[in-house]
């Protein structure tokens, strides 16, 4: 299968060649990412415009989905849509306005966005979410005696619960981080199919993180599997040098990185374990990576290149991660088809990478 005829296609490219994409049938939606924010004139398609910096000297880069299917769009409330017969993406950005009772501004919009996401799942027969991005600006930052990142757990896990959603094991993939500015933004992948929830055997499940971590645990799985157009893929949710529920490594970037990768190691271990014959491979992921300070770039690159020791699709963001003493988030995903046109080659700047099938 030519990559233009997979299921689903994950293709990376700079911001500056996103208006070809407009004639172009099969975009889902995506993301793209830059400080300041790229304005983005394709309104028709789905596409969040997410203020984050990148490495020193690199363009506005775009993560954009792709399907063959018949796609349609659509709005519902502030989200916009795309979608086809097995598939749908969104995303929404909404800026915070002070609620009219107690709650923190952000607890209260994550609550809405999350329940006009369910919303429109539920009127559109999308019941399985495979992956959710979101991303706010100052997340460590305290108000209303708690941190950001703890108030947005609260919304999004209230809005689970008003739904009637489970809140431990069968929940969706996820990543949080702190962008440098703008609203709550949200994006996420869903599909008309079975999503398994992987967990890591290293890790406490998040969604069992015990009160000291906040108020309510984050509602989230460290992996979705998924089965579509005869693929096995494999969602891994933000991954950090966590073990058991712990931070290690404070203050040691490299070792920070290793223990994510490690941690991503055992998630498609496990995940190649509930399902033998996917055989995800980390040196054949599409990643995403999310370093605090950005004069940690080169150690974090040096450390994956290392570990994986391949030519693999990655984009690196410099980005606030949700434990103020956690310095790096990797993220990743598989099984999809990955056209990574540009850069972000391990070991070297510009390589064109061919097509992953
Ligand atoms: C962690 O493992 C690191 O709240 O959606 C990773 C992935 C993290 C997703 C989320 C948070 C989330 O707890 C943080």
């Amino acid at each position: 299968m030519r990559p233009s005829e997979a299921i689903l296609r994950l293709e990376v490219l700079p911001a500056s060649r996103l208006s070809r994409l407009a004639g172009q049938g099969g975009v889902l939606g995506g993301a793209c990412f830059s400080h300041p924010a790229h304005p983005l004139d394709g309104a028709e398609l789905p596409l969040l415009a997410v203020d984050m910096s990148l490495p020193a000297g690199e363009e506005a880069i775009c993560e954009v989905w792709h399907s063959p299917e018949p796609l349609e769009s659509g709005r519902h409330g502030p989200i916009r849509y795309r979608q086809g017969e097995t598939l749908l993406f969104g995303c929404l950005s909404l800026d915070e306005a002070a609620p009219d009772d107690a709650r923190a501004s952000l607890q209260a919009v994550t609550e809405a966005a999350y329940e006009a996401i369910f919303e429109l799942l539920e009127a559109r027969g999308y019941q399985t979410v495979l992956r959710f991005w979101n991303y706010f600006p100052a997340i460590n930052r305290e108000s209303h005696g708690m941190e950001r990142y703890r108030q947005f757990n609260i919304g999004r896990q209230d809005a689970f619960l008003a739904h009637g959603r489970p809140i431990i094991d069968k929940v969706p993939a996820a990543c949080a981080l702190g962008s440098t500015g703008g609203g709550l933004q949200i994006a996420f992948l869903a599909a008309r199919a079975n999503v398994v929830g992987v967990e890591n055997p290293r890790q406490l499940s998040a969604y069992h993180y015990p009160s000291q971590y906040g108020p309510r645990s984050p509602t989230f799985a460290r992996a979705g599997l998924v089965r579509l157009g005869g693929r096995d893929m494999l969602f891994v949710s933000g991954t950090a040098s966590i073990v058991g529920h712990r931070t290690l490594h404070r203050g040691d970037v490299a070792a920070q990185t290793r223990e994510c990768l490690h941690n991503i190691a055992a998630i498609v271990a496990e995940a190649n374990r509930q399902t033998p014959a996917a055989g995800f491979r980390l040196d054949a992921l599409a990643y995403k990576v999310y370093v605090r300070h950005s004069e940690d770039m080169a150690t974090v690159r040096r450390e994956m290149t290392q570990f994986i020791d391949a030519p693999v699709s990655a984009v690196f963001l410099q980005a606030d991660v949700c434990r103020a003493e956690l310095l790096v988030e990797v993220e990743a995903s598989g099984g999809h088809a990955i056209d990574s046109g540009i850069a972000r080659v391990f070991g070297e700047s510009s390589t064109r990478v061919e097509a992953v099938e």
